[in-house]
């Protein structure tokens, strides 16, 4: 089939596949050394003063660092090309440099930089409070090369700092949009563990020290003794950087490949099952973290099965772990996902302090409760879960999601750290007390001698996040893990700076779109606190308001023809307000002081509700959408001021996913308005909603071979309705029957249907002048539809329909667009839009769209 190629290939294509590259090294992300702006006051003369692994790693790290900042330019101190780099834990540091005052009462993990002049010599001095503090304090005089006045002191404000893989055993990763398992594959161990290596390395960048590599849907035979021993090759890969292995297990396990009839917690064969296991883990794995678990959620088996309670089953690996040193993180991601949606009372908010607060006391000392941020799951928007509140007795951690399962998966830009920083400094006011979260999980606020932050990383062998601006929320992590006082603004410097480029004008432009992109993602996903208004039982990503309701899993939003929200009040809702201390629950429990972004999180309103500026909430939806949209235009405009400043690849990428972006911003904007401009009945005053100047409906056009179908959700389409050029491929379920941790159908089980091309004809009747031409169509998986602009039968674009978007039917999953730029048209002209089908890709189209050219 002959193909004219425009540079939008090339864009789509790094869009699928993202950064290419030959190994996968740490320096792909921000470790790249060759941003600088002054002169290196460190000695690249790099000494070791003991013997370890980590130390050995620490050297070798300023070593590289130092050499590549000097080879891309830096130049040196007098002073520094004279003097010498030392790294050791405090104790080596003192005994080398006798008449130094070295800290002595450096914790582990904590480090000392200290740039001084002893016996006429300059010393850059990297101490540790042991030798994983030496080698944070090398990463972090990495980031200092040119303070001339270094003196830090730094310690990590809570112990446990892990990141969660959910990688099963054949590579495939659960919520991991960066390519396959860099782990696992066909069941086993992948022999070349490069990548993990330098996947620790750029964990103990940043100061994580714990890594959990599979799944919390765990498959139980990672766990036996043939996989204990591959397991063990990757504790081996991380170890020289300080990063521990965890990993996550069934509570059936002893069951399912233990061989004992039952994995009651109780029982003792049970225990002495979990004790040996622990054990033969511990002869392999010495410094083995310790176990994630999920239980009696989504269908993983539990405690429950027996009438015991999480303690029971956190205890007895708590017990087994002990002796060795290692920890339990136990979930409180439980939850009844059949919750009947007639029940008004029914509530999944509630579910985590109903089971776990009750417990509080009962868990062993090494047993950690691990608690989302949220109290739902991820969304774009949450309260902060009251468990924080309510586990005085226990150590807790908060689990975040640094993989965007529900914040556009990678291919939409949205940094987190903004969100995460509001939940760390929410004060709870336990006890009425001051108790922000960030103090509870250091163990600070109730005296616990463990907590921390998990991040749900899910990397892979592409790009390690898939995206290279995503890489700022697995660095914003695992700062804030080290230091949740740091702010998104210093984060997003730091990481800009190391990533893409010292120049000033960068790094305020990068910046500046890191801050804007997260409420930009809120305001045309789901303002209001309604959540992430997505296909909640598919793929999490397009917009489909329905799917979250008439279901049990409990991600209602309840809206009707009246209104909408969750009445989680204790006066007339759930009750879900009184599981927060008085203070807070006061706020939440009333309309007036309920802030506007959790509205309808906590109440039910009437459209016609006023906020408190005195909008609508109707209008609000209204408005909101139509801003994050034109938000989402800001960020690719601003991305266009660095080009030439940076990295043309590394620009071109991104440019192309911005461009993606702004498209699938409007067809969120476009579900969301028109859903809610028919559920309400009330009109836009702004004028927008159901508006759309310059678009011409396929549904509209002369049509050869093209036939129209309904969308489903209608509101992913324009006016419901798109056309498609041969038949749909049969799939082989309906996306509602699938559970949100469900496996997609593998595409070569979907049979392909051929069809002739087909055509879309609209004549133009408006004035002459020059437009840009949008195509709106669906992008399916299984197959490369082609795609070709005529205007008075002579092209003007085309473009391949290849990127990889969800779902295998057309909708706001896959609905994306094409922008033929400067497009001449006067009265009568006949544009033609044709659609060569390929395979299961049946070359969908929904609408084009005329703008003004500037
Ligand atoms: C690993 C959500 C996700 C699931 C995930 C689950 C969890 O439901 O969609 O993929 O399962 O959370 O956190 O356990």
């Amino acid at each position: 089939m002959p193909r004219m190629m425009f540079n939008k290939l090339v864009f789509s294509v790094a869009l699928a596949t993202g950064f290419a590259a030959a190994a996968q090294t740490a320096d792909q992300a921000w470790l790249r050394y060759s941003g600088y702006d002054g002169e290196i006051v460190v000695p690249p003369s790099v000494r070791a003063l003991g013997q370890s692994a980590l130390e050995q790693s620490a050297a070798s790290e300023l070593q590289t660092g130092i050499r590549r900042f000097a080879n891309s330019g830096a130049g040196f101190t007098a002073s520094a090309q004279l003097g010498e780099t030392v790294i050791g834990t405090a104790a080596e540091v003192q005994k080398a440099f006798p008449e130094l005052r070295v800290p002595a009462s450096l914790k582990t993990d904590e480090f000392w930089l200290h740039w001084t002049i002893y016996h006429g010599n300059t010393l850059a001095i990297v101490a540790g409070g042991d030798d994983r503090g030496a080698l944070y304090g090398a990463f972090a005089l990495l980031r200092n090369v040119t303070d001339p006045s270094l003196n830090i002191r730094s310690h990590p404000a809570m112990p446990i700092r892990w990141v969660d893989e959910w990688d099963n055993p054949d590579g495939s990763i659960e919520r991991g949009y960066g390519g396959r398992s860099i782990f696992f594959e066909g069941g086993n161990v992948r022999r070349d563990l490069g990548p993990v290596a330098e996947y620790a390395r750029l964990l103990a960048s940043i100061g994580i020290n714990g890594c959990n590599v599979n799944n919390v849907n765990a498959a139980p035979q990672l766990i036996d003794s043939d996989h204990i021993k591959q397991l063990a090759r990757i504790a081996d890969s991380m170890r020289p950087w300080g990063v521990h292995l965890a990993m996550s297990v069934a509570i059936a396990s002893p069951q399912t490949i233990g061989g004992l009839s039952s994995y009651d917690p109780l029982d003792p064969a049970v225990k002495a099952w979990w004790a040996a296991k622990v054990s033969e883990i511990y002869i392999l794995v010495p410094d083995f973290a310790g176990f994630t678990v999920k239980a009696d959620s989504e269908g993983q088996p539990g405690p429950a099965s027996y009438g015991r309670t999480p303690a029971d089953a956190a205890n007895v690996l708590a017990n087994a772990l002990e002796p060795h040193g290692g920890v339990v993180l136990y979930r409180a991601f439980v939850y009844n996902h059949h919750a009947d949606w007639h029940d008004l009372k029914a509530d999944r908010a509630r579910a985590a302090y109903d089971i776990f607060h009750p417990l509080d006391g009962k868990f062993a000392a090494n047993v950690i409760v691990q608690t989302k941020e949220g109290p739902i799951d991820f969304q774009a928007r949450e309260p902060v879960s009251p468990l924080f509140a309510g586990l005085e007795q226990t150590s807790q951690a908060m689990e975040l999601q640094i993989t965007q399962e529900y914040t556009g998966q990678q291919r939409h830009l949205v940094y987190l750290a903004p969100m995460w920083k509001q939940v760390l400094d929410f004060d709870l006011r336990a006890d009425q007390k001051a108790t922000p979260v960030k103090e509870i999980l250091a163990g600070k606020s109730f005296h616990r001698p463990l907590g921390g932050m998990v991040g749900v990383a899910g990397v892979g062998q592409n790009g390690w996040l898939g995206s290279p601006l995503a890489l700022a929320n697995l660095y914003a992590f695992g700062r804030l893990a080290w230091s949740p006082d740091l702010t998104p603004e210093q984060i997003a410097k730091e990481w800009t700076r190391q990533t893409i480029s010292t120049d000033p004008q960068v790094v305020a432009t990068v910046d500046k779109m890191l801050l804007q992109s997260w409420p930009a993602y809120e305001h045309y996903t789901g303002p209001l606190g309604t959540q992430t208004l997505t296909d909640i039982t598919g793929s999490h990503y397009g917009p489909n308001i329905e799917s979250s309701e008439n279901n049990g899993w409990g991600q209602w939003h309840r809206d009707d023809h009246m209104g909408i929200g969750m009445d989680r009040t204790v006066a007339t809702g759930t009750g879900y307000t009184g599981q927060y201390p008085p203070e807070v629950a006061k706020i939440y429990e009333s309309l007036k002081t309920t802030p506007d972004d959790l509205l309808l999180f906590f109440h039910h309103v009437p459209y016609t509700y006023k906020l408190h500026d005195g909008k609508t909430v109707i209008q609000y939806i209204y408005d909101s959408h139509y801003r994050g949209a034109a938000e989402a235009a800001e960020l690719g405009t601003e991305w266009a001021t660095v080009k030439g400043r940076i990295n043309d690849k590394l620009y071109q990428e991104v440019r192309a996913r911005l461009e993606y972006q702004v498209g699938h911003a409007i067809v969120w904007r476009d579900a969301i308005v028109q859903y809610f401009l028919k559920q309400s009945g009330i009109p836009d005053d702004q004028g927008h909603a159901g508006h759309f100047p310059g678009r011409l409906e396929a549904e509209d056009a002369r049509l050869t071979g093209y036939k129209v179908i309904d969308i489903t959700p209608w509101e992913d389409a324009s006016g419901g309705k798109a056309v498609v050029c041969g038949d749909l491929p049969a799939i082989a379920f309906h996306p509602g029957d699938v559970s949100p941790s469900a496996a997609p159908v593998p595409i070569s089980r979907i049979e392909a249907v051929p069809h002739a091309p087909c055509s879309a004809e609209w004549t133009y009747t408006g004035a002459a002048g020059r437009f840009n031409v949008a195509v709106q169509f669906f992008d399916l998986p299984g197959g490369v539809a082609h795609f070709t602009l005529n205007i008075n039968g002579h092209p003007a674009a085309d473009w391949l329909a290849d990127a990889t978007l969800p779902s295998r039917r057309p909708n706001g999953d896959n609905s994306t667009r094409h922008t033929a730029r400067d497009v001449d048209l006067k009265p009568g002209d006949v544009l033609s839009l044709q659609g060569d089908p390929d395979k299961n890709d049946p070359a969908a189209l929904d609408y084009i769209e005329l703008t003004p050219a500037r």
